[in-house]
């Protein structure tokens, strides 16, 4: 805890399906979640968000809560469905009135937004009339809504951030299809990516433009789990370096560097569709800052034709495309969602951010774990949790230390909620929620963070 910066960001997050619930309220149109969920066998335990923690009714609450915990800065997500039923056109106000209260009621608490737009719940209406990613036409729709929070929500909120996790939404919604919206195909993902990397540059583009007087910075969120070459061998270090151009250089590169990776065009040819140029120069530097969610770290080497894939789901885009063989350390310890914790691998991956993206201001926008947890008396003593944050939060004191410019930190998540396709059964949260009476718990480890943030300001004063 020794290099963070005084002015550093301590914060938690969450997304709009994964806890507001009221999924049918207030004129709010459905997502593609929604519509995923009704398919039985899509989300385990046939799960869905129609409820989830119903953040909808008890946001007051749930500040009180970040307030008391000492965060102060939240992350969460705007429902594009809530704020356009149809995904387009008619404004629905009850919408943004939520919202307009959910701001406020922040700011009331000394509690900074960090406003996400998308986080995977695209209007399902969208999807009906095939405007969903596959198609150009959705980068437009991305910017009207993208329009329509900065004119009604940005003289409060100064720190938006366009997309959550593109590959996600790509790999898992249109390549495996265990995501919403359930496609399985090895050239959609390339192409929904396209067109949510051009979304993402338009809003920008429109924020920079038209609210410019705002003064608030936007970026984008990506995700990344290190890859470590398995060993020294140069055909595997060049294996886990491509792993990582498949991963994030495929969202990176054209924001920092202006284009694909090179490797992504040699080994793709015509599934990796190709900027014009003013799309070039629209993407080019459209990121205020480096958003970066990570979890995990795997061993990389180059595919042995004869082994079996380990884990088609961790594969940072499509595996056949990479020529990449993932696999765990058997000495890493595992989360109860098997996610190795491995920090050290938190460390090399921000690093090699700072080295290919020239040190760019780097805020993590997501870290945690998933354990399962008990309530004992009315507390939850989570060790496990707690000893995660602890070992990855010194791995990123570790990465300042080496001049990685990392200005801040929110931990993943704020509640137990709904975890996409594992439903309810995974808890991610620093609070417990207790699923029959929706009762918020604080865990230790949430009861750790107030520590810690508590700890950092009376350093920050005394400096
Ligand atoms: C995030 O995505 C989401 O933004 C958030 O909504 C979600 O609740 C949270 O994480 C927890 O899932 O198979 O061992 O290689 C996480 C993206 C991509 C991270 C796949 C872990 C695979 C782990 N994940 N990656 S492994």
């Amino acid at each position: 805890m020794t290099n963070f910066p005084n002015d550093f960001i301590w914060g938690s997050a969450t997304s709009s399906y994964q806890i507001e619930g009221a999924h049918d309220k207030d004129g709010k149109g459905p997502s593609i979640w929604d519509k995923f969920c009704k398919t039985p066998g899509n989300v385990l335990n046939n799960d869905n968000g129609n409820i989830a923690i119903d953040h909808y009714h008890r946001f007051k609450e749930d500040i009180a809560l970040l307030k008391k915990q000492g965060f102060t800065a939240y992350r969460f997500s705007i429902s594009w469905a809530r704020i356009l039923p149809n995904g387009k056109g008619q404004v629905n106000e009850k919408g943004i009135e939520f919202y307009n209260k959910l701001i406020d009621e922040l700011l009331a608490n000394d509690i900074q937004p960090w406003v996400t737009l998308y986080h995977w719940d695209l209007p399902q209406a969208l999807y009906e009339s095939k405007e969903d990613w596959l198609n150009p036409v959705i980068s437009d729709h991305f910017e009207e809504y993208a329009t329509i929070c900065f004119d009604r929500f940005g003289d409060r909120v100064k720190h938006w951030i366009t997309l959550n996790e593109p590959w996600v939404a790509a790999i898992l919604g249109y390549g495996q299809g265990v995501f919403a919206p359930g496609h399985i195909s090895n050239s959609e993902p390339y192409l929904a990516a396209h067109h949510m990397l051009i979304a993402h540059a338009k809003a920008v583009n429109i924020y920079k433009s038209y609210f410019k007087s705002q003064h608030g910075t936007i970026g984008i969120t990506n995700n990344c789990d290190w890859r470590e070459p398995i060993d020294q061998q140069p055909k595997n270090i060049e294996a886990a370096e491509r792993a990582l151009l498949f991963f994030l250089g495929w969202f990176a590169d054209p924001i920092w560097l202006g284009d694909y990776p090179q490797v992504m065009k040699d080994r793709l040819g015509d599934r990796l569709p190709v900027f014009t140029k003013s799309e070039k120069v629209l993407l080019k530097d459209s990121s205020d800052f480096f958003g970066l969610n990570h979890y995990t770290t795997m061993y990389a080497a180059e595919q042995d034709e004869d082994a079996e894939e380990v884990s088609a789901y961790g594969n940072g885009g499509l595996s056949e495309d990479q020529d990449v063989q993932l696999s765990q350390d058997p000495k890493w310890p595992l989360t109860d969602f098997n996610w190795a914790v491995v920090p050290w691998g938190c460390t090399k991956m921000l690093q090699w951010i700072a080295d290919r993206y020239d040190n760019p201001n780097i805020i993590i926008t997501e870290n945690g774990c998933a354990y399962h947890d008990e309530v004992q008396n009315g507390e939850v003593h989570d060790e496990r949790r707690v000893e995660f944050y602890k070992s990855y939060i010194e791995a990123c004191d570790d990465a300042i230390q080496n001049g990685v410019s990392l200005k801040g930190y929110f931990a993943w998540s704020m509640f137990d909620n709904f975890e996409w396709a594992s439903g309810y059964s995974q808890r991610f949260g620093i609070n417990y929620i207790d699923y029959d009476t929706l009762e918020r718990i604080p865990k230790d480890s949430a009861k750790w963070f107030t520590k810690i943030i508590k700890k950092h300001q009376e350093k920050a004063i005394t400096i």
